[in-house]
């Protein structure tokens, strides 16, 4: 198996309710290990280049404005195929879709505010890691 690392963000509904440890405990429950973490309040700017893929959708401007409302916690997340075992532990995008026991499932109040993001990829990971982390932060 491939030791990967991935990009999580614990989003703002999940930190205004006091849920880091809790989505935390699921992510280290899961065989990932947090190798990175810090709590930071995103800039709109900041929400818009994360989120630019996105852009042309009409969920955006929502999107943008839940991202900057209140901190997040972004993280480095290190584990065999880290990337698909997060997504599995994350659940789907929707929660009402989402598997038992998943963060999403257990946390996420609606589409747009559910919980945590993570990479869908080995090149969105690398990308999105290098907006958060310098090198030096990232301790495996
Ligand atoms: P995911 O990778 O599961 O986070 O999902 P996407 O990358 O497709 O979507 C990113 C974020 O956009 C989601 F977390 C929530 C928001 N979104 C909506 O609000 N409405 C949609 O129809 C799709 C996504």
């Amino acid at each position: 198996m491939a030791l990967e690392r991935t990009f999580s963000i614990i989003k703002p509904d999940a930190t205004r309710r006091n849920l880091t440890g809790a989505i935390n405990a699921k992510i280290e429950a899961a065989g990932l290990r947090i190798v990175a973490q810090k709590r930071v309040h995103m800039t709109r700017k900041q929400a818009e280049t994360f989120y630019a893929v996105h852009k042309e959708r009409p969920f955006f401007g929502e999107l943008v404005e839940q991202m900057s409302a209140a901190p997040v916690v972004v993280q480095v997340l290190e584990g065999d195929n880290a990337i698909k075992r997060y997504r599995d532990v994350m659940g789907a995008t929707n929660p009402a879709n989402a598997d038992a026991g998943t963060i999403r499932k257990e946390f996420a109040l609606n589409m747009g505010e559910n919980s945590v993001h993570g990479s869908d990829a080995p090149e969105t990971a690398a990308i999105e890691i290098a907006q958060w982390f310098s090198g030096n932060e990232i301790v495996g």
